[in-house]
């Protein structure tokens, strides 16, 4: 019996050793203070949560937190840039400035890293332009092994509620950018490739870029 007890304790600390998780860590740029809040006019935007006030950290199995992406992940776009350059969105500078970010045309463009092979995936975070307080339409983030994002796509965020995009139409929300980014849970999915869509925002019909990291193992 007492046997038993022991094997059972053991077998229990095993699942808790086996299930520790750890957040994911996002080193932020200083916050952007553009004064007071505009109004923006979206019938799909989240609450803001305040000033200084972040969303809760995505918590992934210990091992699962490491930096995939680095200054030489390969980034590819659907339109060649207006200003920037395509290297800007892995760089590691998250300055919230015109001269550091990827700017695409106006309408629905995405961007896309290559992590060099297939990955778990346990997070992406996307820095569009805390330049003002504004809104980007149609964030959509898919994971896929096919470059061409065919076949074996899967949505880890959506917030194009009326499928203005014509990508596809989700349930999450829009939201402000700010200096904590986007995190989004990559669900621990298996890809190789991130793309990253977007549809202009409140404030311009061009899309910015200033940074994406990806986590996983
Ligand atoms: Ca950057
Ligand atoms: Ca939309």
């Amino acid at each position: 019996m007492k046997r038993l007890v022991i094997a059972a304790a053991v077998t229990a600390a095993a699942c808790v050793f086996a299930a520790e998780k750890v957040a994911i860590k996002f080193v932020l740029p200083p916050p952007h203070s553009s004064g007071t809040p505009k109004e923006i006019k979206s019938d799909n935007l989240e609450p803001d949560p305040g000033p200084g006030k972040y969303r809760p950290p995505i918590m992934v199995p210990a091992g699962f937190d490491k930096k995939l992406t680095t200054e030489d992940t390969k980034v590819t776009t659907s339109e060649e840039a207006v200003t920037g350059e395509n290297e800007y969105v892995v760089d590691g500078d998250k300055t919230p400035d015109a001269t550091c970010m990827l700017q695409l045309p106006g309408g629905v463009q995405w961007v896309q890293l290559d992590l060099g092979a297939e990955k778990t995936v346990s997070a992406v975070c996307v820095w569009h332009d805390q330049g003002d307080d504004r809104v980007y339409k149609d964030v959509i983030v898919q994971l896929s092994n096919d470059e061409k994002f065919k076949e074996g796509v899967t949505t880890i965020f959506n917030n194009d509620h009326d499928n203005s995009s014509k990508v596809a139409k989700g349930a999450d929300k829009e939201y402000r950018e700010r200096n904590d980014g986007r995190p989004i849970d990559g669900k621990l999915t298996k890809a190789r490739y991130v793309r990253c869509y977007s549809n202009g925002s409140s404030s311009e019909p061009v899309n910015n870029y200033i940074e994406i990291e990806v986590f996983g193992k």
